[in-house]
């Protein structure tokens, strides 16, 4: 069986638009998954501690056969891959961060993974990539994301113009 799985994107290190690039490319090179859609690249401001560079999102949607918690260790994975250290600061920058925002309809509470993701209802740099790839989507508490579209400004988002895929 196959679940559509929604995957934020962020970077703020080491060229963050190399970096979303090259981590869309191992999405679509997972195991029993297919990369069904990528969002536009949006550039904003850190959220949290302001002395690191601005960031560059996106989100993806995945269709996995894999199980949450292998999704979660091939996705921490990519972020080693990528150079991704680990450090103690809370919320400072990052090469990659790869977050499974929803997983189907599930709702996880586990230790190592809440789903839906603890922060995108009110991440403007979450919702409107989302909403670009999947604008009539209800998350399983019933809530539509239009409804947290509303109570989430726009301001401080730039779409950027790079094209977030390599059409062959
Ligand atoms: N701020 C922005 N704009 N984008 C992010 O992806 C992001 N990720 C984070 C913190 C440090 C909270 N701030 C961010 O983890």
């Amino acid at each position: 069986m196959s679940e559509r799985v929604y995957i934020g994107l962020g970077s703020n290190l080491a060229q963050p638009l190399r970096q979303l690039r090259t981590a869309l490319d191992s999405l679509a090179a997972l195991p029993r998954s297919q990369l069904a859609r990528v969002s536009s690249f949006y550039a904003s401001d850190p959220l949290g501690p302001a002395d690191q560079p601005r960031y560059v999102n996106a989100v993806a949607a995945l269709d996995t056969g894999l199980s949450p918690l292998e999704l979660l260790d091939a996705l921490q994975a990519i972020e080693l891959d990528q150079g991704r250290v680990r450090k103690d600061e809370r919320w400072g920058p990052r090469t990659l961060d790869l977050d499974i925002l929803l997983f189907g309809d599930r709702q996880l509470d586990e230790p190592r993974l809440v789903v839906p993701h603890y922060h995108m209802h009110a991440r403007a740099f979450v919702l409107y990539p989302l909403a670009e790839i999947a604008p009539d989507l209800v998350l399983p508490d019933g809530r539509a994301l239009t409804l947290l579209l509303q109570a989430c400004p726009f301001s401080g988002l730039e779409r950027l113009a790079q094209a977030s895929q390599v059409t062959p």
